[in-house]
C-alpha cells in the first residue's frame, strides 16, 4: 500500500489547482507543506512578516487570475496574515491562506500557539474552514480555490493542524477533483444590454467609471472597442488605470473632480459607489446622475445609489454584448458636445494649477517636481506600486499607465504596507518587466524589513522613497525632549532607507536635490539587483488645491 502524507497532499492538490507560488513564513506545523511544495513545483517565496506575505498572494492573484497560497504558522501567524485576507476581501481578489494549527487532539489544552483560527478568519473569507482528515485535503484545497476565484472573487482560509500535515492515508483513499476550470463568463440579458445602451444614448454628460473589476476580467480590448466607438469620456479607478491607457484623449483624469459633477448618466464598470468614488452622493455627484452598473456581484447592484439599468456579469463577456448591440446601432456620443469641451478647459486649467510646482527646482523636491523625473523615468511596460498618502495620491495623477493590470496600490481598504509583498509578487509573476514601487517614508516603514526578501531573491525591483519626515510632513529638525513633543505623525526626517537597502546587498541612492534625480534613478535601473532611491521632500510640498479632499 502507497501512502501519502498531509503536506504533500495540499502541495500536490494546490498545484493540480493552478495554484503556482506560495509566499510564507515557515515553522510549527508548516514547514513540510513548504518542502513539498518546492518538490511539486510550487514557487515557494520565504517573506520576513506574514503580512507582506499575504499581500503578495492575493496580489499573484489578481495579476494571474489564479490565487496566490500563503503558508503560515499557527496562532500568531494566522493573526499576522488577517491583514492579507481583508485586503483581499475588500479588493476583491483571490488567494488561499493556509495555517498550521495545533494537534487537533490538544484542542482547548492551551497549546504552543493555539488560537481559534476558522472563527478569526472567517469575517475576512468566502470560505475557510478546518481541514478534518487527511484524505480530504484535496476535497478541500479544490473548494478554497474554486471559492476564491468564482463569483466575486476574494481570500480562502484552510487550517491544518499538525496531526493533519504529517498524518498519512493510503493513496487508494484519497479522492482528487480535477482541476478547477477558470470562472465560466456570465452574460446580461440582452433586453438589459439594450437598457443601458439606452440610458447613456439620452445623456448630455455621459461618464463610464472603469474599475479594477475590468481589469480582473480581462475586459482591456472589449473596453477599449466600446470607448472608442461610442466616444463617451472615461474616468479610471486608481487600479482600473491601464484598462484604457491614461493619456487616452478621452480620459477625464486630469478633470475628475468635474466630470464626477457634472455627469447626467454614469456607467459603473468593474467599479463600485464606495469612499473612493465618494459613494455616487452629492456633492461630489449631480443630484440627479442617473446609474448604468455592471458587476460581477449582483449585491453590488444599488449600494449607496439607486442603479437604472444592471448588468450583472463578467465585464468581458457583457462589454462585448454592448460593443455587438452597438454595431446595429448609429449612435456616437458627439464630438462636438459641449461636455468635451468643459472637460477640456477644466483638464487645461488644472494643469497650469500644477505646472509652477512641475518646473520648480527648487531643494528639497516638491512631490510634483519629483514625479517629473520618475514618470519620465518609467518604462512603458513596468508594473508600478504606490503607496502612501501624498505619496499615493499625487502619485496616480502623475504616473500615467498605459496596460492594464501594470498598477497595484493601497486599494480599496487604503492599507499601508502591501507596497514590498506587491513588488515580491510583481517580480515573481513577471520577472521579464521592470517593477517600480514609489512610496512615502512612513509607508515603507511598514513591510520595510522585506528589503531583505528581494535581495536574497535577487529580484531587480526598484523602489522610490519619498521622504518627508512623517505621515504628511514631519519636523525640519528633531524637536528638543521628543518625548514630549514630537509630532504625531513625524518621523526621522532623512531617514536614511537607502543604506538599509544597501546593507542587504541591494543599491541604495540618496537624492537631496531635484537635479540629480534623474541621474539617481537612472543609476537604479541600471543596477542589476533591488535598488532604493531615497528622495528627500520639501516639508511643505501639498497636494494640488482640491476642491474637496480625497480622504474625508
Ligand atoms: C495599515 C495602515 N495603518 C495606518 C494607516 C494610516 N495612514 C494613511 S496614509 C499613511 C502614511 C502616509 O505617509 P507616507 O507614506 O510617508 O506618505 P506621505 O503622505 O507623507 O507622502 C498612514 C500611516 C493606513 N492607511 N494603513
Ligand atoms: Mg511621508
Amino acid at each position: 500500500m502507497a501512502e501519502v502524507d498531509g503536506a504533500t497532499l495540499v502541495a500536490r492538490s494546490l498545484k493540480k489547482q493552478g495554484v503556482q507560488y506560495m509566499f510564507g513564513i515557515v515553522g510549527f506545523p508548516v514547514g513540510p507543506i513548504a518542502t513539498a511544495a518546492q518538490k511539486e513545483g510550487i514557487t515557494y517565496v520565504g517573506m520576513r512578516n506574514e503580512q507582506s506575505a499575504s499581500y503578495a498572494a492575493q496580489a499573484v492573484g489578481y495579476l494571474t487570475g489564479r490565487p496566490g497560497a500563503c503558508l503560515v504558522v499557527s496562532g500568531p501567524g494566522v493573526v499576522h496574515a488577517l491583514a492579507g485576507l481583508a485586503n483581499a476581501q475588500q479588493n476583491g481578489w483571490p488567494m488561499i491562506l493556509i495555517g498550521g494549527a495545533s494537534e487537533s487532539w490538544r484542542n482547548g489544552m492551551g497549546a504552543f500557539q493555539e488560537e481559534r483560527q476558522v472563527l478569526i478568519a472567517t469575517p475576512f473569507c468566502k470560505f475557510a474552514h478546518g481541514v478534518e482528515h487527511v484524505h480530504r485535503i484535496p476535497f478541500y484545497v479544490e473548494m478554497a480555490v474554486r471559492n476564491a476565484i468564482y463569483g466575486r472573487p476574494g481570500a480562502s482560509y484552510l487550517d491544518m493542524p499538525d496531526d493533519i500535515i504529517t498524518g498519512k492515508v493510503d493513496e487508494a483513499l484519497v479522492a482528487e477533483p480535477p482541476r478547477c476550470p477558470d470562472p465560466p463568463r456570465t452574460q446580461a440579458m440582452p433586453e438589459d444590454v439594450e437598457r443601458a445602451l439606452n440610458s447613456l444614448r439620452t445623456a448630455e454628460r455621459p461618464l463610464v467609471i472603469v474599475g479594477k473589476g475590468m481589469a480582473y476580467s480581462r475586459a482591456e480590448d472589449e473596453v477599449r472597442k466600446f470607448i472608442d466607438r461610442t466616444k463617451v469620456p472615461f474616468l479610471a479607478s486608481p487600479m482600473g488605470k491601464g484598462v484604457m491607457p491614461d493619456k487616452h484623449p478621452l480620459s477625464v483624469g486630469a478633470a475628475r473632480s468635474h466630470a464626477l459633477q457634472n455627469a447626467d448618466v454614469v456607467f459603473l464598470m468593474g467599479a463600485r459607489l464606495n469612499w473612493i468614488m465618494h459613494f455616487g452622493l452629492p456633492p461630489r455627484y449631480n443630484k440627479n446622475v442617473r446609474f448604468v452598473q455592471l458587476d460581477i456581484s449582483a449585491e453590488q447592484i444599488g449600494q449607496n445609489a439607486p442603479t437604472e439599468v444592471a448588468l450583472v456579469g463578467d465585464g468581458k463577456a457583457i462589454v462585448s454584448q454592448l460593443n455587438n448591440s452597438l454595431e446595429k446601432r448609429e449612435w456616437v456620443f458627439p464630438k462636438d458636445a459641449p461636455w468635451h469641451a468643459a472637460i477640456a478647459q477644466k483638464a487645461d486649467a488644472n494643469a497650469k494649477q500644477i505646472a509652477p510646482q512641475i518646473a520648480d527646482d527648487a531643494a528639497p523636491a516638491n512631490y510634483y517636481r519629483a514625479l517629473k523625473d520618475v514618470a519620465a523615468w518609467c518604462p512603458d511596460d513596468a508594473i508600478i506600486i504606490g503607496e502612501g498618502a501624498s505619496t499615493m495620491d499625487i502619485g496616480r495623477t502623475q504616473l500615467l499607465n498605459s496596460r492594464p493590470r501594470h498598477r497595484l496600490d493601497a486599494g480599496s481598504y487604503g492599507t499601508m504596507g502591501i507596497g514590498m509583498g506587491f513588488v515580491v509578487a510583481a517580480a515573481v509573476v513577471h520577472p521579464d518587466k521592470p517593477i517600480i514601487s514609489v512610496s512615502g517614508d512612513s509607508a515603507i516603514g511598514f513591510s520595510g524589513m522585506e528589503m531583505e526578501t528581494v535581495c536574497r531573491y535577487q529580484l531587480p525591483v526598484k523602489i522610490v522613497v519619498f521622504n518627508n519626515g512623517g505621515i504628511g510632513p514631519g519636523h525640519e529638525t528633531p524637536p528638543a525632549d521628543p518625548l514630549h513633543t514630537m509630532k504625531p505623525n513625524a518621523l526621522i526626517y532623512g531617514a536614511r532607507y537607502d543604506k538599509m537597502m544597501e546593507a542587504f546587498g541591494g543599491k541604495g541612492i540618496f537624492v537631496e536635490e531635484p537635479k540629480d534625480l534623474k541621474a539617481a534613478l537612472d543609476e537604479a535601473m541600471a543596477f542589476k539587483g533591488p535598488a532604493l532611491v531615497n528622495v528627500r521632500i520639501s516639508q511643505s510640498s501639498v497636494r494640488k488645491q482640491q476642491e474637496f479632499r480625497w480622504h474625508s
